[in-house]
């Protein structure tokens, strides 16, 4: 596995200075995240985050994410030539070294929580998500607020996204996205980059929204429409696990038997009996998934992408992007390590 890091950028407060520093640390994960959804990527912004990664020893492999744009996924009339700039985004990428491409298929958002401060027992703060909080708002009446909402646009905008993925309904989202990848998948294969669709994040249905990459059915599904393995998964370990109803260390073994599995996020999330949950620290006794379970199914299935700390609680009293301080995540990335050489070595 390659162990690699998310990193946002000059602008983030996390500087390659420190990254480095981790041990084992060789990729990391960016993206132009300046530009909205289907815009083309400046090439310039590219080769910088490379030149800059290669200043600090430190390879910009991974691009997380390269939105697909709403017309794509409703399958509107001009979602052709939103599907042209996602190819010329790829050539773009491809010629700056990028492996593996992470996206998402979600309606509307790309990842959706009820609370960015959760207070844990010890003191930390963490992204939690509860459900009822989601049940009580409608979003055609109210602005949403809410964290991962990405859509500053009024309510009718929201309105009317809403009621267009409610009439395409889950089908109609999956057809689109076999459309999608039917025709990105054959230029990413030429270009020796490998897609890696990420899973809703939560699996959980929200506003009465389509969902297709929630279950272990919904990820076969998707394996199915090409046979490429340039199209693949992000296996995010705590996307997945927040639904009680997926087994992911049978996910992971499974798609990782198929050589699909190009990227892992790996984080735990401690279940609540609501429905709802909180992301704990990486140790599998902080949360509710096995993780060492979840890392022997990929080494035992012969993973050898790239693997990253996902989200970290905010503790000894940092500040920050939540989710992405530098002391949790470092400390998932060494607890993974830990867990990798001791599966290598046999000891676990
Ligand atoms: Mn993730």
């Amino acid at each position: 596995m390659k162990l690699s890091f998310r990193w946002y950028g000059k602008e983030d407060g996390v500087t390659l200075e420190k990254i480095r520093q981790i041990p084992g640390l060789t990729t990391i994960v960016s993206a132009c995240y300046d530009t909205p959804p289907g815009a083309l990527w400046r090439e310039e912004t590219v080769k910088e985050l490379g030149r800059l990664s290669g200043e600090f020893g430190l390879a910009f492999e991974v691009v997380e994410g390269l939105p697909v744009h709403e017309s794509i996924k409703l399958g509107e009339k001009d979602r052709e030539r939103y599907i042209g700039i996602y190819i010329e985004n790829l050539r773009i990428l491809a010629r700056h070294g990028i492996q593996v491409v992470c996206y998402n298929f979600m309606p509307v958002f790309g990842w959706l929580r009820t609370d960015l401060h959760r207070r844990l027992a010890d003191g930390s703060a963490t992204l939690a998500f509860d459900p009822q909080v989601i049940r009580e708002k409608d979003p055609e009446k109210e602005e949403l607020r809410l964290p991962g909402w990405t859509h500053s646009t009024g309510k009718e905008e929201v309105g009317r996204l809403l009621s267009a993925y409610q009439s395409l309904g889950k089908e109609g989202l999956r057809k689109n996205l076999r459309y999608f990848l039917e025709a990105v998948t054959p230029e990413a294969e030429r270009l020796g980059l490998k897609l890696a669709i990420h899973p809703d994040d939560p699996p959980l249905p929200v506003f009465g929204l389509p969902r297709v990459v929630s279950t272990r059915e919904d990820l076969l599904a998707i394996a199915k429409m090409t046979e490429s393995r340039a199209c693949g998964f992000t296996l995010c370990t705590g996307s997945l696990g927040s639904s009680p109803k997926n087994d992911v260390v049978r996910i992971a073994r499974e798609l990782a038997a198929m050589g699909r599995v190009h990227f892992v996020h790996a984080r735990n999330v401690l279940l609540r009996t609501d429905g709802g949950f909180e992301e704990s620290g990486h140790w599998s006794g902080a949360g509710s998934l096995d993780m060492a379970a979840i890392l022997r199914a990929l080494y035992e299935e012969g993973f050898d992408g790239y693997i990253r700390p996902d989200h970290g609680r905010m503790i000894w009293g940092e500040s920050g992007r939540p989710g992405y301080g530098l002391f949790d995540r470092a400390l998932g990335a060494v607890y993974l390590n830990g867990l990798w050489e001791a599966i290598e070595k046999g000891a676990i």
